[in-house]
């Protein structure tokens, strides 16, 4: 195609714009379907609730249902092993908060009256931080829970101790 109406270097600059959307584009939507990356969703099948907890689906899948108030996550710590592949559904019983796992690719908002989700593999076994980074009062800075990831055979070891 003859792009004589517009300067040769503006044509370039053009084109090279439009080529670098479409690898942008394609890098970030090929790698997410390849990764089975998921975008959060608010369209949950759950009803908003007002008690945290974690619910064992299977072998290594679990269910957190994380709460949000002035000024704490419910529950605040959790444990699991490496490998856990967690589905979080998040509420808050007041005013909107934030959910943010440090050192994770999550950042939710907690919606009075709503539930979001979002689907979240913990491979490597460490301490990860749960955060508000919305600012909702007197008290946000406390506002934070622990995720701790433990190699299998420590958390078999901590099952049994916990029993
Ligand atoms: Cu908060």
């Amino acid at each position: 195609m003859k792009w004589d109406f517009i300067d040769e270097y503006e044509a370039w600059a053009f084109k090279l714009s439009l080529g670098l959307i479409v690898v942008f584009f394609v890098a970030v939507v090929g790698l997410a379907a390849l990764k089975g990356i998921d975008v959060p969703t608010c369209v949950t099948e759950f009803k908003p609730f007002e008690k945290g907890e974690l619910v064992q689906l299977g072998p290594k899948e679990y269910q957190l249902k994380l709460l949000a108030r002035m000024w704490s996550f419910e529950p605040r710590e959790i444990v699991i092993p490496a490998g856990a592949k967690v589905t979080v559904y998040t509420t808050s019983l007041d005013v909107q908060h934030g959910f943010e796992i440090e050192g994770k690719a999550v950042n939710l908002m907690t919606i009075p009256g709503a539930v979001n989700k979002a689907e979240i593999v913990f491979k490597r076994p460490g301490e990860y931080r749960i955060v508000c980074n919305e600012f909702c009062g007197i008290g946000h800075q406390t506002m934070y829970g622990i995720i701790k990831v433990l190699p299998e055979e420590e958390y078999e070891k901590w099952r049994e101790g916990s029993r």
